[in-house]
């Protein structure tokens, strides 16, 4: 079925459309399906991807400490962040030591049948590419489900887990040897409305997932059910919230343990805060509403440079057909205060950013300026020094009109999935000067680069974080490894 659903579907998936462009809220609940808007992911998560891309280390830290994930260490399990580990550095793992190989793979990484392919002479399985190997591509059929959206990512001690989205709910697939994935099961959506676009995160150990399917809800399921699964099972899910219909994306602070759906039918399209501390009940706990529809955001701790607000639960908001991007303390959840709406030009649909490591400065997409507005893909730069009014100090461009989707930053790296064109990984060393130094892409979309096709998201955050997952619409799970540059 998914193949046909998703053929059904598939015209006007980008991720924009149909939500409402202007920033109503409204509209996204019809609109659903279909094109309906953008996009994605969020996500708190990986917000502080403090470290460096590269250090397998962390993995194993993080590891102990949460075993079993428990409610109270938000982040171990999965993200990235919190971890630095010192010794650690870029080198490690991959380049450096290992003089034997050039393909530098730790023997480990894959132990199964399949290895790494690497990119030759500029090309891996008939896909443009640089300094990536391809790991494997689980595909939309494999997954249970027709069109692909978005992904986010488990980490259990040393288990690597991917949860992806598709038309037909969730798939669970367990990524630990990432050139062999192991399908384990599927989680159909809980709304017969169809949806291309779900959201999945996920919070110590659990997964919560919207859809902009109507009715939807949100799901909650205990990701510890997949430590022991033998064969592809077929899920449902623990526990349900449906204090909204449809959603567009659900953000989590991970450090806190609370959740932000946004775009959905409640909250003006706002945020709408959910406490996820007790998972298989979620507490509404407040609203933002100010700002009207918001696409997505990243909610955190805020540990930045403006010191007025230290300490404080930030949200950035995105605000799709608005333009704009608002910054909102949500530390008292009862009565958000918005700290600044910031806009900019040629501004069509505010989709989706990220912080930078040090939350100095933000990467903004606008997902529908490359079709009159700018000819090729733009990502905008914010100063974020002062929260009550950010700067857009610079735009980078890239080499085609592709259409700019989620993008996520670890340590010194910026991750994008750029549809058309696939996954850019930047350097962004000189973010003060509005520039950004590719490192590596893997266009997964051969022959084209404009549009609303090909790749979703990524999802850079598991602990080595050379090892990143890629949702692709057409394709599905695609696993990458970014390897060293060559000076
Ligand atoms: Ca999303
Ligand atoms: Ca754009
Ligand atoms: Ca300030
Ligand atoms: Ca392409």
């Amino acid at each position: 079925m998914g193949v046909a659903l998703a053929a059904s579907l598939l015209v006007g998936a980008g991720c924009y459309a149909a939500a409402s462009p202007d920033g109503s809220g409204v509209g996204n609940d019809a609109e659903t399906d279909e094109d309906a808007e953008p996009s994605e992911d969020v996500s708190s998560s990986g917000t502080e991807p403090a470290e460096d891309t590269s250090d397998g280390e962390t993995a194993s830290s993080s590891a102990d400490s949460d075993d079993d994930d428990d409610p109270s260490d938000a982040d171990d399990d999965d993200d990235p962040s919190g971890d630095e580990d010192p010794g650690e550095e870029e080198g490690d793992d991959d380049d450096v030591p290992d003089s034997d190989d050039d393909d530098d793979v730790p023997e480990e990484l894959c132990a199964g049948p399949n290895k790494p392919k690497p990119c030759v002479g500029g090309e891996v399985e008939g896909y443009d590419c640089g300094n990536v190997e391809l790991l494997s591509i689980t595909s939309t059929d494999e997954l249970g489900g027709g069109r692909v959206s978005d992904m986010w990512g488990w980490l259990h001690r040393d288990r690597r887990f991917a949860v992806i989205v598709h038309t037909n709910g969730t798939a669970f697939v367990e990524v630990t040897d990432p050139c062999n994935p192991v399908m384990l099961g599927m989680l159909p959506q809980s709304s017969s409305a169809n949806a291309i676009h779900h959201d999945p995160k996920v919070w110590d150990g659990w997964a919560f997932i919207v859809s902009e399917a109507q009715g939807h809800g949100m799901q909650v399921f205990d990701l510890r059910r997949l430590l022991d699964v033998a064969s592809p099972q077929a899920f449902e899910a623990d526990a349900h919230y449906d204090g909204f219909g449809s959603a567009h994306n659900i953000v989590i602070d991970e450090e806190t343990g609370y959740g932000f759906a946004v775009g959905s039918g409640t909250c003006s399209g706002g945020l709408h805060m959910l406490d996820l501390h007790d998972p298989l009940s979620p507490t509404r706990v407040g609203c933002f509403s100010q700002a009207g529809y918001v696409h997505d955001a990243q909610c955190l701790i805020y540990r930045g440079p403006d010191t007025e607000h230290a300490d404080k639960e930030i949200c950035v908001t995105f605000n799709g057909g608005s333009g704009k991007m608002s910054v909102v303390d949500v530390t008292d959840k009862s009565s958000p205060r918005e700290l600044s709406r910031t806009g900019y030009p040629k501004a069509a649909y505010c989709h989706q950013g990220w912080f930078t490591s040090d939350l100095r400065y933000m990467f903004v997409g606008d997902e529908l300026d490359e079709g009159d507005l700018v000819d090729r893909t733009r990502t905008l730069i914010f100063d974020m020094s002062d929260l009550d009014e950010p700067v857009l100090i610079g735009e980078h461009f890239g080499a085609t009109r592709a259409t700019d989707h989620n993008q996520y930053v670890v340590g010194d790296r910026l991750y994008q999935a750029n549809d058309g064109l696939g996954l850019q990984v930047f350097d962004t060393a000189d973010v003060s000067g509005a520039n950004l130094t590719e490192v590596a892409y893997l266009d997964t979309l051969p022959g084209k680069d404009e549009g609303f096709d090909g790749l979703w998201s990524v999802y850079p955050f598991w602990p080595e974080s050379e090892v990143i997952g890629a949702s692709d619409r057409n394709l599905g799970l695609v696993m990458v490894r970014i390897v060293p540059q060559v000076p």
